[in-house]
């Protein structure tokens, strides 16, 4: 067999996530004295990164990124051990992970299929790696480079105290370090010290390869080890050490102190019952209602602990509570961490004190799985029991609660681990199935002891896998699509409620809104992803909105900023969102059908201010507003 033949075939058998053959046309271009070297790179990583572009270009999905990967990594054990020495050099270590409070890892083993096929010698620290973790494996390896990896942006703080740690250590100049992931901007990048950063896996390989090129060759050397620990003594006796300061506590306190003076002078015509239904049914409202996904950082008006919040119902109940009371929302969408079936199933959860806790233990065997019951001692009863009482102190002020849990997907997938999930669902679809089946049986017990034990105004399922950039709609609708379909939206039915989803992805498989018969989505909006199918109100209101109310649209993270600058732009947003919802439902021939809110939890740690910053602001300015455009 000619050598392009061989090369060919190894892309091939990489862009078909095929390992058998990988390893095959591995063993042959041993057998054919193919280069180890040359097979690994103008084959196996080539395919890689035709399938990682196909990815791009929305051509491909997640579980194909992952089934390529396992592909090329199967060929590399193959060829790995006949690499000539000259070719190999100096191994050039990268350590990966995703830091300490976050578990997203799919795109970071993205990034480390792409660094490994471009020839790193990646060592894969997993997901919600401990901070120091970083600086001692760098340091035991003699890493070229460092990855850090963060999707939520509460954790993006933690990648600054690890470079500070590298400089503590003398080893900051040794290695680059490139930190990523969908909250990190350039300006972030250079505002901790971290030498780049990059949007996607491909262009991360290429900066990493130009970083690293520019190290020198002593960069591990004992003087300059000592050099760097000199030159950064100083920089870190200037920051001195940070106070930890609580300002979601702080910002809770002031809108306490304010409501008295601030609320009862909102004077609003309408109860919050009446207009949140008033509004599910297009009728007319005083003004838009509001949702703001203000979930565990109401808490901080109780306050307890995030730890509380999740795992004691009536910590729970009273964050509820304080927060339709005192952020004045219309209804309450509330979502606490996404590990209840998990936990229930017998995944290992971590709950720390002040984050949202996390599935960090997973289960081995799909079919060993099996469903629990529903009783005291288990989290989903805690969930039941916990919006039982927040209904009723919901009530009490006039409020709709809506109460939220785990589409039978994630729960899967918080169980198994989301990476594995997505590749077995290709390659094992039977095997995962049954699977979801009896996590979708969990949800449905889940469902039924929210309709009749808590009875909660909403019931709100998480569907956040419906991903365009994940899973195809055909391969979505296989599998948890059918399942939303024939088994929950009928059940939503029975109960006689509505079918409320709530969905934080990129871009949705938009038109199954209509095939589970959806009354509520709650969306969120990526200005950035509009190419990739991430929709706005105007899209949204006038394709799907005489049969569905939205909410959604405000980033979580705008929540973050609570400087006076910030403060007056979410105003000023605010008032222009509700114009532009406002004008777009009326161009309809609609008048209400549209809660302002956000996509997602507003980060759990976040000032109070900027969330009554909106909430306030749609009082005020809403029945004006609503005045002047729909009359
Ligand atoms: C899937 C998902 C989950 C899954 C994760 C499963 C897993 N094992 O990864 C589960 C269900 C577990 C989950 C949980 C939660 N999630 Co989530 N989740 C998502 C979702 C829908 C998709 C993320 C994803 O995989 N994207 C696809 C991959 C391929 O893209 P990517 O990760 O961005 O990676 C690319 C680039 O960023 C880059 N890159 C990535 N890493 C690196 C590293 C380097 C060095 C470089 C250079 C580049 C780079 O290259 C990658 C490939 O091109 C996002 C929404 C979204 N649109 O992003 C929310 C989202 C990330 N989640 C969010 C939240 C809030 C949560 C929860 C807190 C919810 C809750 N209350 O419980 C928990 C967090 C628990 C925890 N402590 O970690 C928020 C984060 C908000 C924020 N910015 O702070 C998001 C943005 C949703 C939203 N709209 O608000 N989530």
């Amino acid at each position: 067999m000619a050598k392009e033949d061989i090369l060919n075939a190894l892309a091939d058998a990489v862009v078909e996530g095929d390992d058998d053959i990988a390893e095959e046309f591995a063993q042959k271009a041993l057998d054919e004295e193919v280069d180890a070297y040359e097979a690994i790179v103008d084959g196996l990583a080539k395919g890689m990164k035709i399938i990682s572009d196909m990815y791009e270009k929305g051509e491909a999905f997640v579980p194909s990124l992952l089934l390529a990967a396992d592909a090329m990594y199967a060929g590399m054990d193959i060829l790995i051990p006949y690499i000539n020495a000259d070719t190999s050099a100096e191994p050039r270590n990268v350590i990966i992970g995703t830091v300490e409070g976050d578990v997203h890892d799919i795109g970071k083993n993205l990034v480390k299929t792409m660094m490994t096929a471009a020839g790193f010698n990646m060592i894969d620290l997993g997901c919600d790696v401990p901070l120091d973790k970083f600086a001692e494996v760098a340091k035991e390896k003699r890493a070229t480079g460092i990855s850090m990896s963060t999707l939520m942006t509460t954790i993006m703080g933690g990648m600054e105290t690890v470079i500070e740690q590298l400089q503590e250590e003398g080893i900051r100049d040794s290695l680059v370090v490139m930190i990523g992931g969908a909250p990190v901007s350039r300006d972030f990048a250079d505002s901790i010290g971290a030498d780049g950063t990059a949007l996607d896996a491909s262009t991360a390989v290429e900066t990493m390869t130009s970083l690293t090129s520019e190290l020198p060759a002593d960069s591990w050397s004992e003087s300059s080890i000592a050099e760097s620990k000199m030159k950064y003594k100083e920089v870190l006796a200037q920051k001195g050490t940070r106070e930890k300061v609580d300002v979601g506590l702080i910002t809770a306190e002031a809108v306490i102190a304010e409501f008295d003076s601030v609320v009862p002078k909102l004077n609003e015509t309408m109860t919050k019952i009446e207009r949140f239904s008033a509004s599910f049914e297009d009728k007319k409202v005083d003004r838009l209602p509001i949702a703001t996904l203000a979930c565990g950082v109401s808490r901080k008006f109780v306050p307890c602990s995030y730890k509380e919040y999740s795992t004691s119902a009536e910590k729970y109940a009273e964050s509820a509570f304080t927060g339709i009371k005192y952020f004045n929302m219309d209804t309450f969408v509330r979502l606490t961490d996404l590990c209840v079936d998990a936990a229930d199933f017998g995944a290992t959860i971590r709950y720390p004190e002040e984050d949202t806790p996390a599935a960090i233990g997973h289960l081995e065997d799909y079919e060993k799985l099996e469903v629990p019951e529903i009783k005291e001692g288990t989290r989903a009863y805690n969930l039941i029991q916990g919006n039982k009482l927040a209904t009723e102190k919901a009530h009490s002020i006039d409020a709709p609660m809506t109460a939220l849990i785990e589409g039978p997907m994630v729960a899967l997938t918080q169980i198994m681990g989301a990476t594995r999930v997505l590749s077995d669902l290709r390659t094992n679809p039977d095997v995962v199935l049954k699977a979801l089946d009896k996590t979708t049986t969990y949800v449905e017990e889940i469902m039924k002891g929210m309709f009749e034990e808590a009875q909660p105004d909403n019931l709100c399922m998480v569907t956040l896998w419906t991903n365009n950039v994940i899973l195809s709609a055909d391969e979505y609708m296989k599998s948890e699509g059918q399942i939303m379909q024939n088994r929950i939206a009928p059940l939503y039915k029975q109960y006689n409620k509505p079918t409320v989803v709530h969905n934080c992805s990129d871009a949705p498989h938009w038109d199954l809104i209509n095939k589970w018969d959806t009354k509520y989505y709650s969306y969120t909006f990526y200005p950035d992803e509009v190419n990739k199918g991430s929709k706005d109100h105007k899209h949204l209101i006038s394709t799907y909105g005489k049969d569905t109310m939205f909410a959604g649209e405000v980033s979580p993270i705008l929540f973050l900023d609570n400087s006076p600058a910030g403060i007056e732009k979410m105003k000023a947003d605010t008032v222009t969102l509700q114009e532009s919802v406002l004008t777009a439902l009326k161009e309809n021939g609609m008048q209400s059908k549209y809660a302002i809110a956000t996509g997602c939890e507003v980060p759990p740690g976040a000032p109070c201010d900027s969330i009554t910053a909106q909430t306030y602001t749609v009082a005020e300015k809403g029945p004006e507003i609503y005045k002047n455009i729909i009359g």
